[in-house]
């Protein structure tokens, strides 16, 4: 039985592939600020995976010494992680750059590239005593093009692509896989944290459209992690069928 760790498990991708990969039998670490939303996550797989052993780890991928402490401190029995997806990021304002938020432009970078490069740095002495060590990053189209507005974020996800390649070379001594999963349009939560709770400009982002849904990356991952222990899926672009790149989107399909 192998033991995943999710960043970011409260809401959308990450809590998709907590419900996806309990139904294959993973361990589950499931990470993020909202205690609540784990909670609850927890008790609806149990209700469906009644022996799926799950593990709640409420912390702030921003925060090192409390990530670092928080991976050092679990407990024995939950030590043994095999796969960590390295999920949690977010997006803030959608402004060029002269108008750009100084406090979103933070918080995008704190988020999405140190914090998962504090996640990483935390969790690689365990991934090395794995058989079966791997890592998934959750990239972006925007990692791969820069649409107007997308600037900092576009920049983040670069960044992250860029993270997902310099991994795949320091982490090759040690057998650990490296993955790259870049969706494209996905409806989770993220438009709302984007828009700060707007949920009618968020919603309006996916209108004449049938983007991704959560489950939808969950599955690949699933797939990707089902490899035997030769092959690397190294990177992997998704989009919905309504989308051709990073702002060309088919609003009639
Ligand atoms: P959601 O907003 O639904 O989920 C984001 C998750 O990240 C939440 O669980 C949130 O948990 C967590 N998170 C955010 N900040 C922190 C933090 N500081 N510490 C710990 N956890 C944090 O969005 P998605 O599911 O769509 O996003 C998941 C990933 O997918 C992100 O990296 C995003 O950039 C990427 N992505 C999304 C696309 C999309 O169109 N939706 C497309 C391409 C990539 P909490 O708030 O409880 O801490
Ligand atoms: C999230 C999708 O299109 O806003 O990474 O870049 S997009």
């Amino acid at each position: 039985m192998r033991t995943v760790l999710i960043t970011g498990a409260s809401s959308g991708i990450g809590a998709a592939c907590a419900e996806t990969l309990a139904a294959e039998n993973y361990r589950l670490i499931l990470c993020a600020r909202r205690e609540d939303r784990l909670d609850a996550l927890k008790l609806s797989i149990l209700r469906k995976y009644p022996t799926c052993e799950i593990h709640i780890m409420v912390l702030d991928v921003r925060d090192y010494e409390g990530t670092s402490s928080a991976i050092e401190s679990l407990p024995e029995a939950w030590k043994n992680i095999d796969i960590l997806i390295n999920n949690a990021g977010l997006s803030q304002g959608l402004e060029p750059i002269q108008d750009g938020d100084i406090g979103d432009w933070d918080r995008m970078i704190d988020t999405n590239v140190k914090g998962l490069l504090y996640v990483t740095k935390s969790v690689s002495p365990l991934l090395k005593k794995s058989k079966t060590p791997h890592i998934i990053n959750i990239g972006s189209i925007a990692g791969k093009e820069v649409y107007p507005n997308g600037n900092v974020y576009c920049a983040t996800k670069h960044a992250v692509d860029a993270l997902n390649k310099a991994m795949r070379i320091d982490l090759l001594p040690f057998g650990i896989k490296v993955t790259a999963v870049n969706p494209g349009m996905v409806e989770t939560e993220f438009s709302e944290v984007r828009f700060k709770g707007d949920t009618e400009k968020a919603k309006s982002v996916y209108m004449g459209l049938t983007p991704l849904n959560g489950f939808d990356i969950a599955e690949i991952i699933s797939f990707v992690l089902s490899r035997p222990t030769h092959v690397n899926i190294n990177d992997l672009l998704v989009m919905p069928t309504a989308q051709a790149n990073g702002t060309i989107i088919n609003r009639n399909s």
